[in-house]
């Protein structure tokens, strides 16, 4: 095994421009560490074509009219990563028990490649050992038929198919539970439960045309260097045709800095990346409040100077007495507060609040983009309306050009929101399955991801079923959650690869692999296509085009028809193993039950996809005032993070590294950042280091800072200096997430605060 030991860890303390050679090198590595450095090329053709794969990175749009090469380098990352040459076979469990592969990293257990064969946990031996899909699936089935619905979980991910996730939700309330939480909660469930009630929608209104036409970006916490490239183009775009790109985000992210485009031979040889954004504000943590009412502040004052003296108003009264409700009182709470408040909390001055509201007022049309450092705080459902405010005030939501736009996750999260996976009833046509299917659907309130482990860590559940993702790894309270884990009665891992939540068991376990998006999918009526749904609404058809890693694996639809066969009463009404056979079937009857896929068979493959019907997007609002809501923040001073007063408590941000997707890391290096050899550091601002005498490259602990009594402290961490505000932190996820207590989460979403912990450093004597 590769150890931490045998790795270099070089820390420059330099920022690397997105793209680049280092892009293209970094590629050529992974194609060449998974065995596909020859025929892994043809493949990226493919990615994001019509007739195509959809990439199985991230969920930023597909554009109607691709690139040669319509992929990016950790898009050809994640292909590499799925496409491997390297296979994780019976044989490597007969010789790896249970117990060893818990100690091995996360890391080295995803290398180890694409899982091949249906695996049952063997508990005299400890070993996982192969089993026949049938067997697997009788067992899972005459367990889940001694449980209360309610008992169990149907937790997914946001990579499968909207095909998948539409058999998943029905068989999973078919079987009586909406106990259906999915990455979303993880991630941007802030945003919808945030934007519904200020907008009427939960997902954003932007397509990728409004970037063509804006005048000026906003850029709250999110990072495209890493985490959506693609969106660099646009963004690179925008910048040459002289479009204010305005960033707010505690550190300097390179991609958002400059990019170098590794498919422009010119950006290449030129070597002179171009800068992506105008200005760069280094908000504090949880700061994003302070500042965006900052920029109101100065935007209502400068209005309300205009219509004293009969100059032009610079907020669009028109639009705001038309189509907008709560106005006053957000007015009247920004010109009250004061300046110095909103300074302490943001970290940035009121004159760059003001300069920021000068270049927005000057802007015809703005679009806002966001992200985790965004939706993970406990006042991330606040922040998110108060972006949607900022919007409002001069009608940039439903315009050319203009509009909110969160960026989602997995490449498909957010359509398996719409197809059915929600553990919220009230957002899912319940009547409308009852009437098709000729049953009655659960009607009460499911478990969501907090919800879930809570109920886990007091032994309410007995089994835990996973349409893919590595929950025990992405959610909080790491330590408390494997140990309950252990006394599930059933966990079932439907995955490509081998990740520690199958390692952390039930009673009875099961691996189930499946075969990847990237791969052919050949069921009775030929070879399927599927479809997902982008951040921008837009749903796309997608074609394997890879000989599946073994031909042992079966389709996620397959999977799921397997399991519901063997657990559920047969319904005549429902057909799963013929839809299993042709996949057209599924998705008439996801037309059926949702008007707007309607002949999706079609119009999933139109260059760019076909959009949902998002009213926001055409002024239509769909909300309790009928009306698109300003929301007045109660939380614009206060840090509802960390305690005030205590200086030796510091606020951690968990971010991401270059070089992983989530819990899955493909490698110790940070390129863009810096740092090399090593995930195990904490960046610091290097006063607070002097303060708390601190050298650069010593080795510490961190302790969460919360009085709940309950110690949670890891150590094993390399002080890193880093450009970064005073009294901020950051930690990679997921390796920090024992130190993020359970309850520590957003309001009303209940998506963990993973940019906002309390912790303090802990010398190691
Ligand atoms: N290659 C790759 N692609 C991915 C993923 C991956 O892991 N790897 N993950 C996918 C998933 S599921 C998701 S949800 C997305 C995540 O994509 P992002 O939303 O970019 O998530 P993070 O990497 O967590 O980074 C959040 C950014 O917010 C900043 N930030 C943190 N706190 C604050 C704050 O209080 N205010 C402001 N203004 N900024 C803040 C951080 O510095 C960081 O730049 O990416 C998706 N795409
Ligand atoms: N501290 C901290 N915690 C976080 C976050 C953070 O920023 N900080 N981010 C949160 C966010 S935004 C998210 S979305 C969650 C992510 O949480 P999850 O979605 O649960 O985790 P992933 O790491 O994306 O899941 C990776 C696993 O998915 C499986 N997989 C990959 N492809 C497929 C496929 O095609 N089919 C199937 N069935 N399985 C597949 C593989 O076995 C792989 O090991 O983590 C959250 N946790
Ligand atoms: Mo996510």
């Amino acid at each position: 095994m590769r150890g931490a030991n045998d790795r270099q860890i070089k820390i420059t303390h330099k920022n690397t421009p997105a793209g680049g050679w280092g892009s293209v090198r970094s590629l050529a590595n992974i194609l060449r560490r998974e065995g596909v450095a020859l025929d892994g090329p043809r493949t990226l053709t493919a990615q994001n074509k019509p007739n195509g794969f959809a990439c199985v990175s991230c969920a930023w749009p597909k554009p109607a009219q691709p690139h040669l090469f319509e992929y990016c380098e950790n898009g050809a990352k994640a292909t590499a990563w799925e496409i491997t040459k390297h296979r994780i076979t019976p044989a490597f469990f007969a010789a790896h028990g249970v117990a060893e592969l818990r100690g091995w990293a996360d890391h080295d257990l995803e290398q180890q490649g694409r899982l091949t064969e249906p695996m049952r946990w063997d508990a005299a031996s400890d070993k996982y050992q192969p089993v026949s899909w049938q067997s697997a699936f009788e067992e899972i089935g005459r367990e889940l038929r001694t449980m209360e619905p309610n008992q169990t979980i149907w937790y997914a991910s946001g990579r499968a198919s909207l095909e998948a996730a539409f058999m998943w939700a029905l068989a999973a309330r078919l079987y009586g539970t909406n106990n259906l939480p999915d990455s979303s909660n993880m991630c941007h469930e802030s945003s919808s439960v945030g934007l519904k009630e200020s907008i009427g929608v939960p997902v954003g209104t932007t397509v990728l045309d409004d970037m063509e036409h804006t005048d000026c970006i906003l850029y709250f916490g999110q990072n495209p260097g890493t985490n959506s490239p693609r969106a660099l183009h646009p963004l690179q775009a925008a910048h040459k045709r002289g479009v204010p790109i305005i960033t707010f985000n505690p550190i300097r992210e390179p991609g958002l800095e400059y990019f170098s485009n590794p498919q422009s031979p010119i950006d290449m040889l030129v070597k002179a990346p171009t800068p992506i954004s105008s200005r760069y504000h280094q908000v504090k943590l949880g700061g994003d409040i302070a500042a965006i009412m900052g920029i109101i502040k100065a935007l209502i004052a400068s209005d309300d100077g205009a219509a004293k003296t009969g100059g032009a108003a610079v907020l669009d009264h028109a639009f705001i007495a038309d189509h907008t409700s709560g106005f006053d009182r957000l007015a009247e709470h920004a010109r009250t507060i004061a300046w110095s408040a909103l300074e302490t909390r943001s970290g940035l001055s009121q004159t760059i609040m003001e300069a920021t509201a000068a270049i927005y007022a000057k802007s015809h049309s703005v679009i806002a983009v966001y992200g985790m450092g965004i939706t993970q705080h406990r006042a991330g459902v606040e922040a998110v309306q108060m972006i949607v405010n900022l919007l409002l005030l001069r009608g940039n939501i439903g315009k050319r050009g203009a509009g909110i736009c969160p960026v989602r996750g997995h490449s498909n999260v957010q359509g398996q929101r719409t197809v059915g996976i929600s553990e919220k009833p009230a957002l899912v046509p319940l009547d409308k399955f009852a009437k098709r299917y000729g049953f009655e659907p659960p009607r009460e309130v499911g478990l969501n991801t907090v919800d879930a482990c809570e109920a886990i860590l007091s032994h309410r559940i007995r089994a835990f079923l996973m349409l893919g993702g590595n929950f025990v790894r992405a959610v909080p309270e790491r330590e408390a959650i494997e140990m309950a884990w252990s006394r599930l009665r059933l966990t079932v891992n439907i995955a490509t690869k081998l990740n520690r939540s199958h390692l952390v068991h039930g009673e009875i376990s099961y691996i189930l692999p499946c075969i990847g998006r990237i791969e052919i999918d050949r069921q009775v009526s030929g070879s399927q296509a599927v479809s997902i749904e982008d951040s921008t609404s837009c749903i796309h058809g997608s074609r394997g085009v890879r000989r599946p890693a073994s031909s042992h694996l079966r389709s996620e639809p397959a999977i799921v028809a397997g399991i519901a066969n063997a657990t559920l009463d047969a319904n005549p009404k429902i057909d799963w193993d013929g839809w299993v056979d042709n996949y057209a079937r599924i998705r008439a009857e996801i037309g059926a039950i949702y008007p707007d896929f309607a002949d999706m068979e079609t119009r999933m493959w139109q260059p760019g996809g076909f959009r949902r019907n998002i009213p926001a997007s055409d002024r239509v609002w769909n909300t309790d005032t009928g009306r698109a809501n300003f929301i007045n923040p109660q939380s614009v001073e206060e840090d509802l993070d960390t305690a005030k007063g205590d200086r030796d408590i510091l606020t951690m941000m968990t971010i991401r590294s270059n070089d992983q997707f989530n819990t899955t890391i493909y490698g110790y290096d940070d390129r863009f950042r810096g740092i090399k050899g090593t995930r195990m550091v904490v960046l610091m601002n290097r006063d607070d280091m002097a303060r708390l005498d601190l050298d650069e490259g010593i080795e510490v602990a961190l302790a969460t800072a919360t009085e709940d009594g309950v110690s949670r402290r890891m150590s094993g961490f390399r002080v890193t200096g880093y450009d970064i505000p005073s009294g901020c932190v950051a930690t990679y996820y997921p390796e920090t997430n024992a130190l993020i207590p359970l309850w520590h989460y957003a309001s009303r979403s209940k998506v963990p605060a993973a940019k906002s912990i309390p912790i303090r450093i802990v010398r190691i004597v």
